[in-house]
């Protein structure tokens, strides 16, 4: 036998007496590794003659691969070692009570926003989603705005920082760049709700700086005023799951909209509580018109061939009126109480005992 088999036949030994992977590693290292046995001795071949190199070299290899082998089905069964013993060890107690699952909550503006599109969808509106940042032409010049008008001032909107081209970008001020966005690329019939996030510089009670609005539009040949009546009408009864609604139409004046005008509903304001569906009282709910010629014209639309109407509803006010919410700051703070109470649970999961199912906060 030669030292080398000898070496091979002592090293194999190690490999099969090991016990635990940690140990086989280290067993690699010294033989395979940077400094291990059979690298020096590959290294070592570059100092010897050429005809005993060839032979030496075949040699290292052949023990480099027999070693190789070795440690990887040795790995290989003392993982399959380890597997079995924790199995073993690690048995499942089936009689251990279930974990509280933690459950979420829809968002009271979501879920509003959902019964919206849903109503909307129902009377045939398609769902049209723009960008937030706009540009100067779609948030304000194509719907008729003039230059001078206050709600392009800084102390309403807000500027982007910079420019591109000389021209200087908005986060949207209210969602109807998307009917722009929309009518630039679609001729009439247009029949579309744009739900989304809009800005203005304004922080109070009832107004957030980045507050939600749905906008809707229709444009066809006959489309008209009746129309948007009946149309919003049907909206407010189903929103407000009301049979009858006493309705008025206020004339308003909206840069974009000729007419113009604020709906609002009946209702009735007693010790602080809010009833709405009847009483002596108004509530303003949202803003209409018929869309401006101008703003038709800016979408390459005929207004001697199309006419149409349009509205806008703020999200967050109808989502308070609705919910009983006095203040639209706590819509954004993330407070998990909040949500506990004023959420909704999004599916009707049988209890887990975690007392976060059905008990409290609102329920539908
Ligand atoms: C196009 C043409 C017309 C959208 C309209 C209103 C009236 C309106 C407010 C409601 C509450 C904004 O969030 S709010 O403060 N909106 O009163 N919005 S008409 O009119 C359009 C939109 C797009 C192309």
């Amino acid at each position: 036998m030669s030292d080398l088999d000898i070496l091979q036949q002592q090293l194999l030994e190690q490999v099969q007496k090991t016990e635990t992977l940690a140990d086989l590693d280290a067993i690699r290292v010294s033989v395979l590794g940077k400094k291990g046995i059979i690298t020096e001795k590959m290294k070592s071949l570059g100092s010897m003659p050429t005809e005993e190199r060839k032979a030496a070299g075949k040699q290292f290899n052949t023990i480099k691969n027999i070693l190789a082998e070795a440690i990887e089905s040795k790995k290989e069964q003392l993982e399959e070692q380890e597997i079995n013993i924790r199995l073993a060890k690690e048995a499942v107690d089936i009689t251990l009570p279930v974990r509280p699952e933690k459950q979420g909550r829809i968002h009271p503006l979501y879920q509003t926003y959902d019964e919206i599109i849903a109503i909307f969808g129902q009377m045939g509106f398609a769902v049209a989603e723009g960008p937030d940042i706009e540009d100067d032409f779609h948030n304000f010049t194509a719907l008729n705005t003039p230059k001078n008008h206050p709600a392009r001032q800084m102390q309403d909107t807000f500027y982007l920082k910079g420019e591109e081209n000389s021209e200087k970008f908005i986060v949207r001020t209210q969602t109807s760049a998307v009917q722009i966005r929309t009518m630039e690329k679609q001729q009439p019939p247009v029949r579309i709700i744009v739900p989304g996030r809009t800005y203005r510089c304004d922080s109070d009670a009832t107004h957030s700086p980045m507050f939600h609005q749905v906008e809707g539009l229709i444009v066809d040949k006959e489309t008209n005023m009746a129309h948007l009546k009946g149309c919003l009408i049907e909206f407010v009864k189903t929103f407000f799951e009301l049979d009858d609604v006493p309705v008025r139409f206020r004339p308003s004046f909206f840069p974009f909209t000729e007419p113009s005008a604020e709906m609002d509903i009946g209702c009735c304001r007693t010790n602080g509580e809010l009833k709405i569906g009847a009483g002596n009282d108004w509530l303003e709910i949202l803003g209409c018109g018929m869309v401006h010629p101008n703003v038709l014209k800016a979408c390459h639309i005929d207004p001697d061939i199309y006419q149409g109407f349009a509205f806008g509803i703020g999200l967050d006010r109808l989502a308070m009126l609705k919910y009983a919410i006095p203040d639209v700051r706590t819509f954004f703070e993330s407070d998990l109480r909040w949500i506990k109470h004023y959420g909704f649970v999004p599916l009707d999961i049988p209890s887990t005992g975690s007392g976060l199912s059905m008990t409290g906060g609102n329920k539908r």
